[in-house]
């Protein structure tokens, strides 16, 4: 029997392209925690746990989720069946409340070692893969309305993107439509435009919000308003005919239950790192398949490995009607793969060969682990 013989961590810095400008935080790096787990036969699994803006987006951060990943989560596998995924997941689960991006990071690099073992790609272990290519779409998010056009230009001339997420909430309400109607404008009918509000607005916002990107013809709004503002959420969903989605409120499968059964939304950003997990990010996919609500393949703007794991869930999926957004890795200034993903006609490929299909850059690992000096992350409030 393989066993799980130790796992280690370490925090990676990446300096982002530009200033990643989010309602609630700039970023201008990314923290995240490459997770390495060492089977007795000598292989190891890869895994990848990132959240975004420290502890802006949600409850955990790099640094917590290394701890929880050292202190809790490593000793319960250390010795356990390696090729025993439910069985790791079920330990975790009993003894790890929340965390879900921490667990997650843990069972990329159990998949990822199972299917090396095999020598099968991870998707096949998820019964196989239905689309090796998909639409991805790119975030505008400089902050400034001229840049951003520029920006969706140059994606649409390169054929990488032709959806684009718009990230608004941090201007007033009606600063931010302005802004929005400027880039509908300028791109037309060559991309389809949404927006993320990142929990920014309340209700009374929210109403004037949905209302006037309605009007300019976005397709779709992402948790406008706070994860636990779940009735209002369903008001927002039934008064307006634009596409509601929710992100930030989807923490695995009993939350998709309750906003499924609750018709509060007609979308779902699907994260394998906020559902806890592949399997249970595929539990979330079933829900809302089943409910007839449409997909998206969302992001905690993970680098290549976490890219690569929901690459591999997401390729099994019949249907993701909102495409993805898997484009973490190309707000990096850097690469961290030894062969980057593929990007190419406004597609994202998935790679080919064994577990997640990809390998690290051990140089570049070793140039961007964290030392002494802690990442940067501007607050709002400070700029
Ligand atoms: C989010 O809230 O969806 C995804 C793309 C991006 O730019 O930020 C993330 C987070
Ligand atoms: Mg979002």
């Amino acid at each position: 029997m393989t066993k799980i013989e130790r796992i280690e961590t370490q925090i990676i810095d990446l300096p982002t392209i530009r200033g990643h400008v989010l309602s609630m935080t700039t970023m201008v790096s990314q923290s995240i925690v490459l997770v390495r787990v060492r089977f007795s036969d000598g292989s190891v699994g890869l895994g990848e746990g990132t959240s975004i803006g420290g502890l802006s987006y949600g409850a955990e951060s790099a640094e917590s989720i290394k701890s929880a990943i050292d202190t809790y989560i490593a000793p319960l596998l250390e010795g356990m069946d390696a090729d025993n995924i439910n069985a790791a997941r079920g330990r975790i689960e009993k003894a790890v409340r929340g965390n879900p991006i921490a667990r997650c990071a843990v069972e990329i690099a159990l998949w990822d070692g199972l299917g090396r073992r095999l020598g099968v790609p991870v998707a096949q272990l998820f019964g196989g893969t239905v689309h090796p290519a998909m639409d991805v779409a790119w975030t505008l998010a400089s902050g400034n309305s001229d840049r951003d056009v520029a920006e969706a230009e140059e994606m649409l001339a390169r054929r990488r993107h032709r959806q684009f997420k718009l990230k608004i909430g941090k201007r007033e309400v009606r600063e931010d439509i302005a802004h929005v109607g400027r880039i509908c404008a300028a791109i037309g009918d060559r991309a389809r435009i949404t927006v993320d509000v990142n929990q920014a607005w309340d209700l009374h916002q929210a109403r004037w919000g949905l209302k006037g990107l309605q009007e300019i013809g976005v397709a779709m709004v992402e948790q406008p308003i706070d994860a636990r503002m779940g009735e209002s959420l369903r008001m927002l969903s039934d008064t307006y005919e634009i596409a509601v989605m929710a992100d930030e409120a989807l923490q695995g499968p009993v939350d998709a239950m309750r906003h499924a059964a609750g018709h509060r939304t007609d979308a779902f950003a699907v994260k394998i790192a906020q559902s806890g997990g592949l399997a249970r990010a595929s539990e979330v996919i079933s829900i809302a398949a089943a409910a007839g609500i449409g997909l998206y393949g969302g992001t905690m703007l993970e680098a290549g490995i976490g890219t690569a794991a929901a690459l591999q869930l997401f390729s099994t999926v019949e249907t993701m009607f909102w495409g993805t957004e898997l484009f973490g890795p190309l707000l990096f200034k850097d690469e961290i793969l030894a062969e980057p993903l593929r990007y190419a006609d406004f597609q994202v490929h998935l790679p080919a060969g064994p577990g997640l299909g990809v390998a690290l850059d051990e140089d570049k690992i070793a140039h961007y682990t964290r030392g002494r000096v802690a990442p940067v992350s501007i607050p709002v409030k400070a700029i």
